[in-house]
This record gives structure tokens, sequence and C-alpha cells, in this order.
């Protein structure tokens, strides 16, 4: 698509060096600006380099977009969202954490498995260099849909954006997961690592991961519970509920699991929420 550019290596290692050492594009974008590119073109360049979708640059560098948002901890043990009543009932301060009953209705919850199914695959995890890798710490199949993909997904995300307070796009797209017995996700933090080489790069669009919602689809028969072992906690997985946790900051205490399903199997929606918009990214 860019492929008429062209980008001499200097610039192309400096853009790269510049990402894997935490700025994100917007900073690239200023200082080639300052060192007299014009910004259409770098757009373009920053775009090829980073193997970005152009249109996403544009989102990422909207002079209103908010920056550094932050999601709004439901408050009230009882909120109503399109008529729809969804109730806190467990609040924790470290993390942030709630969780959530009546999230979705049990014709939610099987309308997204039943899309889900036919596009599952093993899930994948994003190592420290921003690849999407076969993870032995997770043995569950999944899929994304796009946001605002099909009329359920979207309504499911308006609940969501108007439960935590940001808006739709800073939304990754809906990932479903597919549990079967013995299968799990060994604790783990949502947020990237800014040490990590591919920190700039995974958070050019969108910057860091600011909350997550697990949302689940099923009842399984036994275990596959979400554990948050710094604070002791279990959520137990049941249809329609969800656990909502905020990490601004990189918040240590996220840290948590998706425990072994030991009877029947588990499916769950996750939303992963960003500081500042992000265009509709497929895992690459
Ligand atoms: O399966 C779970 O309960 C947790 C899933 C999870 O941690 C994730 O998708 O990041």
């Amino acid at each position: 698509m860019h492929s008429r550019i062209t980008i001499s290596p200097e610039l192309r290692e400096w853009i790269l060096a510049t990402t894997r050492a935490g700025h994100g594009v917007p900073d690239v974008l200023r200082l080639m600006k300052e060192n007299g590119y014009d910004p259409r073109q770098s757009r373009s360049i920053v775009a090829e380099v980073l193997k970005l979708p152009l249109a996403a640059l544009h989102a990422s560098t909207d002079k209103a977009a908010p920056q550094g948002l932050r999601t709004k901890h439901p408050e009230a043990p009882e909120a109503s969202i399109d008529g729809h009543a969804i109730q806190v009932s467990l609040s924790v301060e470290a993390p942030a954490l709630r969780v959530l009953e009546g999230i979705l209705t049990a014709q939610e919850c099987a309308g997204l498995i039943a899309l889900a199914q036919p596009r599952l695959q093993r899930a994948l995890t994003v190592d420290s260099e921003g690849r999407q890798q076969v993870d032995h710490r997770r043995t569950s199949e999944g899929m994304f849909f796009a946001l605002n993909e099909l009329p359920l997904v979207a309504r499911i995300e308006q609940r969501l954006a108007s439960l935590l307070g940001v808006p739709m796009n800073h939304g990754e797209g809906l990932q479903i997961l597919h549990y079967l017995p013995g299968q799990a996700y060994e604790p783990h933090y949502d947020w990237f690592d800014p040490e990590q080489p591919g920190y700039g790069q995974i958070t050019a669009i969108g910057g860091q991961r600011i909350a997550s919602v697990v949302m689940y689809l099923n009842t399984p028969e036994q275990g596959g519970g979400t554990a948050f072992p710094e604070i002791g906690l279990t959520v137990t997985a049941r249809r329609g509920s969800a656990v909502y946790f905020a990490y601004e900051g990189g918040d240590r205490t996220s840290l948590h699991a998706g425990l072994p399903v030991t009877r029947g199997e588990k499916w769950i929606a996750t939303k992963w929420l960003r500081e500042r918009p992000y265009r509709n990214q497929r895992p690459r």
C-alpha cells in the first residue's frame, strides 16, 4: 500500500529504535516535524515502517482525542443501561475490581458462542517484541471480533462503554475464549510492560491498556474461575456475570489467571480498554 515511499535505512532504524525505547507514534511524528518532515509524508513513512494501517495513525495523533483516559469504576450497587440492570456484587480497592452480575443475558451469551465457534483458533499471546505467538501458558482456543463488527457485538460494546465511561473506540475488538477440561491461562498481567522492547510498537496506537472486563458466557461444571493471586481472590465463572478490573500505571495487584476447567467447558468474552482511541486492529 505504501510501497512507493522511499525510506532511508537510517530513518527506518531511528523510527524502530525510538518506538522500541517506549515512545509512541505521536512522539515520533512530532520529532520528525521538528526535523523538517512534512506531517503527511511522516505519517505514511511511520505506517510503513511499523506496519500499521495509515488510518490508524490519524486516530492515534488526533489532537481532540483524550489522552490518558481512565475508566470510571462502577460505584452504585445497581446500574440501568439501555433498560438492562447490572448489579455490583463485589468491590475491591486494589486492584480496582468489581464483580458485575447480569452484564449479559442468556441469549446474548448463546449468540456470542454461536458466532465465535466456527472462527476459533489456538489462542495467542503478545510477546515482548509485540508479536502474536502460541504460548504454553495459554492453552485455550479463541477468536477476535472486530470492533462494532455485528449488532450483538456493538450492543455489548456500547453497554460497557456507558458503564465504564470510556468511548467505545477505546476498546480492542471483543475476544472470545473457549477452554476444555485441563485448559487454563497462567498468571499474567494484561497491561504491557514499558521495559519490554516491543512496548512502543504495541502501544503506538491506543496507548497502554487501562482495564479489562472478562464476561462469562457459560457456567463451567467445575473449575475455571478467574484467580487474583496477589489478593487471594477467585471470581467464580457464572453465565452472564463479569469481572472488571483496572490497572492504570501497571498495578501489580492485577495479576490474574484463568484457572483450569476441571469438568465441562468454559466460554468467556474479554474486552481490553486502552487509554486512547484504538482503531479496530486485528491481532497481527
Ligand atoms: O479465563 C479467565 O478467567 C481469564 C482470562 C484472561 O485472563 C485474559 O483473557 O486475559
